[in-house]
């Protein structure tokens, strides 16, 4: 597992993945996506991997794509870019493993896409939001449109794209786009406080709520239960319900093995 753009640490049971070309803050281009790409499906397969964090170094979470990648492109090659970018967050979003995106600073255009691509955001007092492609003449093409609309409702996810507005970490969290806001000097260790809760509990479970919730969301709301039915009863097929019943009526501690 090495990488030329990214950073990957495993600590515990936690991997956190770094964006790392700070001298363009961290702007996405062809070779960073197909790197993340490979990235996420490392991370999917590593069984000792239980939580992801993706954050960036230096003082930018993602400021966006490449834009000196994307000037020239033609509409066939931009749609091209779309397609990749879209389809690497969406597998992000459908990740297993449950993803926390720390967001250090600057989350703009496909940076704020992808953190949405993530389960949770926890954003850095200094953290900056904003889908500014308007203003490039482009609209949001990592599924920006989408996701904002989804997060914060259509009225604001317009004001956002068509304004181009950046918007400070707090009022991110104040209308639904970051779970929370903490400390700069706070934000990994946050993470992985959050991310080792996350992880001391029965896996499959956690797997089970993520795609119940995933597949619920787009399904109207007879259907959505049908899905949490249907999960909710294979967990009684796993050893971990077993032990977790068990070790509540015990009064002990539960020894989750994710089987
Ligand atoms: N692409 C390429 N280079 C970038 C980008 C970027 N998105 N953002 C910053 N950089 C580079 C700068 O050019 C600069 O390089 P250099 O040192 O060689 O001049 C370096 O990073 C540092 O940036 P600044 O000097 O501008 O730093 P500031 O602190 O003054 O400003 C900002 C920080 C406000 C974040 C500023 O850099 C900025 O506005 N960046 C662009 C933000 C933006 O517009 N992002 C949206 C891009 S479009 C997009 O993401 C669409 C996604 C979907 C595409 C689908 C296509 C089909």
């Amino acid at each position: 597992m090495s990488y030329d753009n990214l950073l990957l640490k495993k600590q515990d049971n936690i991997a956190i993945l770094s964006f790392n070309r700070p001298k363009v803050l961290n702007a996405l281009n062809t070779d960073v996506l197909k790197e993340l790409d490979r990235a996420i499906d490392d991370i999917e397969k590593d069984e000792e991997i239980y939580v992801l964090i993706i954050t960036g170094e230096g003082k930018a979470f993602i400021a966006g794509a490449d834009i000196s990648e994307m000037r020239d492109k033609t509409a066939v090659e931009g749609r091209k870019f779309g397609e990749l970018g879209s389809s690497i967050f969406r597998k992000i979003e459908l990740m297993e493993k449950p993803v926390i995106a720390a967001v250090n600073g600057f989350a703009l255009g496909g940076g704020c896409e992808l953190s949405m691509s993530c389960d949770i955001r926890i954003a850095g007092e200094k953290a900056k939001f904003g889908q500014p492609e308007v203003g490039l003449g482009i609209t949001p093409g990592f599924a920006g449109t989408q996701r904002l609309a989804r997060l914060v409702g259509t009225a604001k996810a317009k004001e956002l794209i068509f304004t181009a507005d950046i918007i400070k970490a707090q009022e991110a969290k104040e209308i639904g786009l970051v779970n929370k806001v903490v400390a700069q000097e706070e934000l990994i260790s946050e993470a992985l406080e959050m991310a080792k809760k996350i992880a001391s509990n029965g896996q499959i479970a956690v797997k089970y709520s993520k795609v119940a919730i995933n597949r619920g969301i787009n399904c109207d709301l007879d259907t959505g239960n049908e899905i949490e039915k249907d999960l909710f009863g294979l967990c009684f097929a796993t050893e971990d319900q077993k032990e977790g019943m068990s070790a509540f009526l015990e009064k002990r501690k539960a020894e989750f093995k994710n089987k």
